[in-house]
């Protein structure tokens, strides 16, 4: 059995980064073997002062490396199949951060590759799960604390979009954590998808319309809806209401110091997901860490991945057309029940 993660992180960019640090300053039972990325300075500038870490520009070099025995990807999701392929072959423990890849198709060879292996090796990056509020709105959930759960209702706002960020990414990139979030609270599968465009922010870059409102069904008839807003320019907001049977329970929001002073009340506003989800991925990647080292993996799989992938191809189509788009989901291969 393996005693320590001597991982290899594919991607050093801004989440790269952050699990860059993380790994090496908080997470207990992994060490950063190596760092992987096209712009090999950015590389060299991810491993300054972790000992033993190399800088490479070539996953497969990483990935054949003798000192490399896990691999944390955190490159843009369209880069994910091939890495995962070649990680799935050496049979080493795998985070993907989200999405597993872009489309339900490349996501599906993912499980098909993972289901001839005979067992499970990829954790996928959905880390609201480890968020200490999704869980506990999950646990009144699953014990039925309020009754049945009826709808929930999200609002995913975020101050800006990064250069490059496409209209279809506030499906892709974005709402697919809902999925997640949706399929992990109420244990059901999403079974349609629809998006109504209303009216849009002047503050959105061409050719994104901002904000939308996405609307989800599950199978026994939940209802989710999703206000994506990733213009709203005032912070960070990623917040649940859940309404119950008997009460509403909410999460989310702006957390920290409240403060009275000089005829004023009030607090900080959350700036972005860094600061909002930290100590959720701290968990999240220590619960990775504590399976792999147990050869199994601690958080969302590669079944998870490919189901959110079907739900963010249904919500694009559903974005272009406006009309309710089903799901289409093969069966869920035995190594995933
Ligand atoms: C980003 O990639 C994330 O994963 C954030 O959690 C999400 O809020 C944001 O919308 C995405 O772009």
């Amino acid at each position: 059995m393996t005693k320590i993660l001597r991982v290899a992180v594919i991607g050093a960019g801004r989440m790269g980064a952050d699990h860059i640090q993380r790994l090496n300053t908080r997470i207990h039972g992994a060490e950063v073997a190596a760092v992987v990325d096209v712009d090999l300075a950015r590389a060299q500038a991810a491993i300054e002062g972790i000992p033993g870490a190399v800088a490479l520009a070539d996953a497969d070099e990483a990935l054949n490396s003798g000192d490399v025995n896990a691999v944390l990807i955190a490159t843009p999701g369209f880069l994910h199949e091939d890495i995962l392929l070649k990680a799935i072959a050496k049979d080493i423990p795998i985070l993907c951060e989200k999405p597993l890849t872009p489309d339900a198709e490349s996501a599906w060879k993912i499980v098909e590759a993972e289901q001839k292996l005979g067992r499970k090796r990829i954790q996928v990056g959905f880390m609201r799960r480890f968020d200490a509020e999704y869980a506990a709105l999950g646990k009144i959930i699953r014990d039925s604390e309020l009754g049945e759960l009826l709808m929930l209702h999200h609002q995913h706002r975020n101050p800006t979009t990064p250069a490059g960020f496409t209209n279809e990414m506030l499906i892709n990139d974005s709402v697919v954590h809902e999925f997640d979030a949706i399929r992990y609270f109420t244990g059901e599968e999403i079974t349609s998808v629809q998006v109504r465009l209303g009216k849009a922010t002047r503050n959105a870059p061409a050719g994104q319309h901002d904000p939308q409102h996405v609307l989800i069904e599950t199978e026994s008839g939940v209802l989710a809806d999703v206000e994506i807003y990733v213009n709203a320019k005032f912070g960070y907001e990623v917040a649940t209401q859940a309404s119950f049977e008997d009460g509403i329970v909410s999460i989310g929001g702006d957390k920290g110091a409240y403060t009275r002073s000089n005829g004023r009340w009030g607090g900080a506003v959350t700036p972005g997901f860094e600061e909002r989800f930290g100590a959720a991925y701290d968990v999240e990647i220590q619960s990775w860490v504590d399976a792999a080292l147990r050869d199994e993996i601690g958080g969302p799989t590669a079944w998870d991945g490919y189901a959110t992938a079907a739900c963010c191809e249904a919500g694009v189509e559903a974005q272009k057309n406006g009309e309710k788009v089903a799901v289409k989901l093969n069966a869920k291969p035995a190594l995933y029940s």
